[in-house]
C-alpha cells in the first residue's frame, strides 16, 4: 500500500468505528469508548477534523468520575448485552459509588493511563499549524483543562497517597497491557475468592484463543473486578484490601508527560499561578519517582509491587518508561537506547522489522502470539517515536516510523501483530492503529 492508501483506509476504519460524536476502540472486539484508545483517536482525528477530535475527548470527559477520575471504558448503551464482558451490569453495583458520576453514565470503575492532555494539547497545535479552527480548539482547551487538572490531581493523590510521584493501580487492565509479565508475580500472589459464572466473549473475535489471555488470568482479571465492586471503588479502601496494588511506571511516564501537556495548556487558559506551582510539582515528583525504580541489572524502569514490597522484574517495553518521561541524565538514556536497540528488543535478528515487541524475547514470559507477552503494538511503536522525537533522537525516530507504517501497509490496522512473522493478530480495524498510521504520515 503507498501511505495515500493508507490513508484512505485509516480514515475509513476511523469512520467506521464511529458512533456519533465518540469512536468505538474496534468494531467488535471492543464496540465501547476506551480511555486511552479515545485519547490516541483524537490525536489522528484531530488532522481530519480539529472539532471532531475535541468532541471524543469531551465524549469522554463527560463521564468523569467526581473525584476527577476519567474511567476506563464508557459503555455503549446501544452494544448489545453479549457484545463485551465484563460489560454495563457487570459493573452497576460499582457505579453507585459515591464518586460515580450523576446521570446516566455507564462506566467501568477502573482508570487507564493518561494520554489525554498530551492529545489536548495536540488538537490545539494542529489547529495551529493548519491555521483553522483555533478559536474552536481554544474553546475547547479552556473547557477541558479544569477536568483535566482534576484528572491529575486525582492521580497525584489517591492513587498516590505515598507521594512516591508515581502510579498506583489496583487490577493489570488499569495499566492497558492486562496480561504483561509485568504483573505475572504479582497476580499469581492473588488468592483468587469467589467469583460469578461468566463466559469469555472476548473469544469469540479472534481466531485463535492464544492471542488472549488464558482462563486462569482471566479468572483473576474477573477477582480483581469484584474486589473494586466490594470496596464501591473507594480508593482509601482499595488500597487497604486490594490483594494487587501496584505502582506502573508506564502511567507514571505518559503522566510526567501529560502534566506537561497540562502545564502549557494552564498557560493557554490562563488558570491560576497555584496550579502551574502544583502541576510542577508533579513533573518533578514523577521524573524523581521514575528514577528511584531503575533497575540496573536490566537496564530497564522497572514497576513495583507494593504488596510483597519488591520490584516486578520483567523486561517489557514499559521499561523504557525514562525515555518517554524525558527523565534521566545523558548516561541513562544512553543506557536505554543500548537496549532498545539490544537484541533483548528491536534488535532480534529474527524479528519481521525492528520494531520493539510488547515483552523481550528474552523474557520468561514471552510469547508471540499472546497479547501484551511479545507482540508489536502499533500505538506503542507511535508512543516511543513520540518520545525519540521529543528527545532529539530524530534518525532513530524517523527509522521507527518508517517500519511501523511499512508494517501497517498490509491494511489490516491491526491490534498487535506477530513480532517475527508480521502476521495481524487481535482485532484488524483497530481504531487506534488507524489512528497512529494518520498522525505519522499527516
Ligand atoms: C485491551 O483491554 C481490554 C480491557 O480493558 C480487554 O482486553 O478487554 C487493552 O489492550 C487496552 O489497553 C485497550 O485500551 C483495550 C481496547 O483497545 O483493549
Amino acid at each position: 500500500m503507498e501511505p495515500e492508501d493508507i490513508i484512505a483506509r485509516a480514515v475509513a476504519v476511523l469512520r467506521e468505528n464511529d458512533m456519533g460524536g465518540w469512536t468505538r476502540a474496534s468494531p467488535t472486539l471492543y464496540p465501547h469508548q476506551w480511555s486511552w484508545d479515545s485519547a490516541f483517536i483524537a490525536i489522528g482525528l484531530a488532522h481530519l477534523d480539529t472539532g471532531r477530535a475535541a468532541g471524543e475527548l469531551t465524549a469522554l470527559l463527560a463521564n468523569q468520575w467526581r473525584n476527577g477520575k476519567i474511567p476506563h471504558i464508557v459503555f455503549n448503551p446501544k452494544a448489545p448485552p453479549e457484545s463485551y464482558f465484563p460489560g454495563p451490569e457487570h459493573w452497576a453495583s460499582a457505579t453507585d459509588s459515591p464518586d460515580a458520576p450523576s446521570g446516566p453514565s455507564l462506566t467501568s470503575g477502573l482508570c487507564q493511563p493518561p494520554v489525554h492532555a498530551i492529545a489536548a494539547r495536540h488538537i490545539l497545535e494542529v489547529a495551529e499549524a493548519r491555521n483553522e479552527g483555533i478559536d474552536t480548539a481554544r474553546v475547547f482547551l479552556e473547557e477541558a483543562y479544569p477536568k483535566l487538572f482534576a484528572w491529575h490531581r486525582y492521580l497525584a493523590t489517591f492513587r498516590d497517597p505515598e507521594d512516591s510521584g508515581l502510579v498506583t493501580i489496583y487490577h493489570p487492565w488499569e495499566s492497558g497491557t492486562d496480561n504483561s509479565p509485568r504483573w505475572t508475580s504479582a497476580l499469581e500472589r492473588v488468592e483468587v475468592g469467589e467469583i460469578p459464572d461468566y463466559e469469555r466473549l472476548d473469544l469469540d473475535h479472534v481466531p485463535d484463543p492464544a492471542e488472549r489471555p488464558t482462563g486462569e488470568e482471566y479468572d483473576r482479571f474477573i477477582w480483581l473486578v469484584e474486589v473494586i465492586k466490594d470496596a464501591r471503588c473507594d480508593d482509601a479502601v482499595l488500597q487497604r484490601t486490594s490483594p494487587f496494588l501496584a505502582k506502573d511506571v508506564l502511567a507514571s511516564a505518559i503522566l510526567v508527560k501529560a502534566n506537561e501537556a497540562l502545564l502549557d495548556m494552564a498557560e493557554v487558559v490562563g488558570a491560576p499561578e497555584e496550579d502551574r506551582t502544583k502541576i510542577s510539582a508533579w513533573i518533578e515528583r514523577g521524573r524523581e519517582g521514575l528514577e528511584e525504580r531503575w533497575d540496573p541489572e536490566l537496564g530497564l524502569c522497572l514497576d513495583y509491587d507494593l504488596r510483597a514490597d519488591e520490584p516486578l522484574k520483567a523486561s517489557t517495553i514499559a521499561g523504557f518508561a525514562p525515555l518517554i518521561a524525558g527523565t534521566g541524565d545523558a548516561e541513562c538514556r544512553e543506557g536505554l537506547l543500548g537496549v532498545l536497540e539490544s537484541p533483548a528488543f528491536t534488535g532480534n535478528p529474527d524479528l519481521y522489522k525492528p520494531l520493539p515487541p510488547s515483552t523481550s524475547p528474552d523474557d520468561v514470559g514471552f510469547s508471540p502470539r499472546s497479547y501484551w507477552r511479545g507482540p508489536v503494538w502499533p500505538v506503542m511503536n507511535w508512543l516511543l517515536w513520540w518520545s525519540l522525537k521529543g528527545l532529539g533522537e530524530r534518525k532513530r525516530a524517523e527509522r521507527l516510523k518508517d517500519c511501523a507504517l511499512a508494517q501497517l501497509s498490509d491494511g489490516h490496522f491491526g491490534e498487535y501483530y506477530e513480532p517475527f512473522t508480521g502476521e495481524a493478530l487481535g482485532s484488524d480495524d483497530q481504531s487506534w492503529t488507524a489512528a497512529v498510521a494518520l498522525d505519522w504520515l499527516a
